[in-house]
């Protein structure tokens, strides 16, 4: 009998681990998903609208792309698309979007109040010399340049931030364009979002962010980095503490694909992995 009492008690010991185990991995699923880290929902475009949502590459109700809401002249550009004689670029995958004249993207994410984010995301220009892509969370707002190719495949990724006003956020990606021909404007593919913790100066270094190791989200398989454009009107940085001055863009690049002084020791295995350096 007293030998069953100890089992029963061993077994109830090792139920209440397992039972508190579960319980952490739980609780730290949940702390990464509320760091909103990685890709939106169909943020690379990947889910296709239904065929009869389309009359060629034209999208033809505003939810006709899973997780999207789109307004005005959008298209849906798939891998190997040609226009005329030009090969659309598709950034990644099967599928990307064009935004025509005043035409937008926009989806509704859960976030932290108060929090600073940085969205991500890839963009090639099609026709037009010089396109700007609008990129805003209300009130915050950014118009970024994607007329200088940085890639030699035709197109880059950028960051933008943002700080929250609210526990949901609008991201809304607008074309500001008025182009002769109203299908020219810019693809866009795989827009992602990381949390930004703003860094404080430490005894090492009196520089806030003077390692650079909180940023921008860089997508992990790919080895071009992330453009910081010049942002001499945003609040907000997606390289905390820094703000770019110069006409040129600065890419924000990992140890992962580049030749980087990594920092070692008590740093996470994450923060160990990215670096800048200035483009052009
Ligand atoms: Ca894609």
């Amino acid at each position: 009998m007293e030998g069953f009492t100890v089992l029963s008690v061993l077994l109830c010991l090792a139920s209440c681990h397992l039972a508190f185990a579960f319980r952490d991995v739980l609780g730290y699923l949940k702390f990464l998903c509320a760091q909103n880290v990685g890709l939106l929902d169909n943020g690379n475009f990947e889910l296709a609208p239904k065929p009869t949502n389309l009359n060629g590459t034209v999208v033809l109700k505003p939810n006709a792309i899973p997780k999207w809401q789109t307004s005005g002249f959008v298209e849906y550009i798939k891998a190997g698309q040609k226009q005329g004689d030009m090969l659309l670029v598709v950034p990644e995958g099967f599928a990307a979007v064009r935004l025509g004249n005043e035409a937008s993207i926009k989806q509704l994410i859960n976030v932290t109040k108060g929090m600073y984010y940085s969205l991500t995301f890839s963009a090639a220009r099609t026709c037009a010399q010089e396109e700007r892509v609008n990129v805003s969370v209300a009130p915050d707002f950014g118009v970024l340049p994607i007329q200088t190719l940085y890639s030699s495949s035709g197109w880059d990724s950028y960051a933008w931030a943002f700080r929250t006003s609210y526990t949901v956020a609008e991201i809304l990606i607008h074309n500001p364009g008025v182009e002769e021909d109203p299908a020219c404007g810019p693809l866009i593919d795989s827009i992602a979002i990381r949390a930004l913790y703003p860094p404080k100066p430490t005894s090492d270094n009196l520089l806030k962010n003077g390692d650079f190791e909180e940023g921008a989200y860089i997508f992990p398989n790919t080895s071009w980095g992330v453009l910081i454009p010049p942002n001499i009107e945003d609040d907000n940085s997606p390289l905390p503490a820094w703000m770019v001055e110069s006409l040129k863009a600065v890419k924000y690049i990992d140890a992962a694909h580049f030749s980087v002084h990594t920092p070692t020791s008590y740093r996470t295995r994450r923060r160990e992995r990215e670096c800048y350096r200035t483009s052009g």
